[in-house]
């Protein structure tokens, strides 16, 4: 029987009102590739004005409420800078989200961090992870998101096995000192920076780790960290069904981990992993997943870049939603195959814009939020405020 408006609208609505995602600090900042940078006149450099970056996402989208936080990049001073960062979230209304440890910046970590095979770096390593969970505690952030750039470049230049064994020992020790409500995410790449072996290379290593760890450990699924082809939504359906989903980065990429806007690729992806975890709640597996975007925006304008992000994000969230999950078990039961990929990619098909452009309206947003952006004038204000610091050298000019 077919739904009537008013019900659809209502479903929308449900899944718009559930749905928060989390932007990073680093997307606001100038940042580009290994051969260059082009920097940008409203790009953020203090931790103040990503704040007040992320305020404008807020209030544009209604669906951004934490900011994520790189210790290195954003808490220099360690937990000494969480004063400054408690001041910053009241003024800004922006709460801090999950706090990323760096583990690849340190001249100590040329051989590894966590798996380094000197004794002297994995206790600093340890350390800096041990002061990011005292960070995320007096914050109040759940997550504490690891990634590691640990691996080796040259075939038989490192004990794989013993590199596991030191890996599982620190994940115990830092697991050890999170509080009851919190998390700890383990990340996994399966390339970049090392060249032939990296430590977490996929979510099976993730996930091996996470169980040594403890049970607050789960495995972090960064889109961009996967083989080209590789079906992540499968990933996604074992994560619920063995219990270690703990959240993701969103991106998107064509070749490498290009860190592009969610969906401009592949949308459909998206929509796929959606639906699995859609599907999840609806059979009673609802592990607090931490929607999380991943990206830094080389060329498109930052601000921008992340609202189209968010947005696209919710379109996608929305039609996940409104898939017939109940007609879907059916055909998929009768193996009615044509009929259930076309119920499926139906739901994909759809325009589902009117529908987030009238909950907008109805929660109070504004109806466009790119256009909204591009008409309040924050871009043309910040770029005027930050100019100076941000300057452009052409070489022709
Ligand atoms: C590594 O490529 C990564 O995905 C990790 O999440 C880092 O924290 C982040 O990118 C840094 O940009
Ligand atoms: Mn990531």
């Amino acid at each position: 029987m077919k739904q009537s408006e008013s019900a659809v609208f209502d479903q929308a609505a449900q899944a718009l009102d559930s749905f928060q995602i989390e932007i990073p600090s680093w997307g606001f900042a100038n940042t580009g590739t290994r051969f260059g940078k082009f920097t940008q006149a409203a790009a953020a450099s203090t931790l103040a004005e990503k704040f007040s970056d992320a305020a404008e996402v807020k209030r544009l989208t209604g669906a951004t409420p934490t900011l994520a936080l790189h210790v290195l990049w954003d808490l220099p001073n360690g937990v000494r800078d969480v004063p400054q960062v408690q001041n910053l979230e009241e003024s800004f209304a922006i709460r801090a989200g999950s706090i990323n440890p760096n583990l690849f910046q340190d001249q100590a970590y040329k051989y590894g961090s966590l798996c380094s095979p000197e004794d002297k770096v994995r206790e600093h390593a340890v350390g800096h992870v041990l002061e990011s969970i005292e960070i995320a505690k007096r914050l109040g952030s759940r997550d504490l998101s690891l990634w590691l750039p640990d691996g080796s470049n040259y075939p038989g230049t490192q004990s794989i096995r013993k590199r596991i064994g030191w890996l599982e020992d620190a994940l115990r020790t830092v697991h050890a000192h999170l509080g009851p409500d919190q998390r700890l995410l383990i990340e996994y790449k399966p390339f970049e920076p090392a060249f032939y072996h990296t430590d977490i290379a996929d979510w099976g290593m993730s996930s091996h780790l996470a169980r040594e760890a403890g049970s607050q450990a789960r495995v972090l699924v960064d889109t961009g960290h996967h083989y080209s082809a590789q079906n992540i939504e499968q990933i996604v359906a074992w994560l619920l069904h063995t219990g270690l989903l703990g959240g993701f980065h969103f991106n998107d990429r064509r070749y490498a981990d290009d860190d592009l806007t969610l969906g401009s690729i592949d949308p459909y992806q998206i929509f796929r992993i959606f639906h699995e975890i859609h599907a999840g709640a609806e059979d009673g597996l609802d592990p607090g997943i931490a929607f999380m975007i991943d990206q830094s925006h080389n060329l498109k304008g930052k601000i921008e870049a992340t609202v189209q992000t968010v947005v696209t994000a919710q379109e996608l969230w929305v039609k996940a939603a409104l898939v017939d999950r109940k007609q879907l078990a059916r055909l998929q039961q009768s193996c009615d195959l044509v009929a259930a990929e076309e119920l499926f990619r139906g739901a994909f098909w759809r325009d589902v814009r009117p529908l987030t452009r009238g909950w907008r309206e109805a929660r109070g947003l504004p109806a466009d939020p790119l256009e909204a952006l591009r008409n309040d004038g924050y871009v043309e204000r910040v770029s005027r405020e930050r100019a100076g610091r941000n300057t452009t050298v052409n070489s022709y000019a």
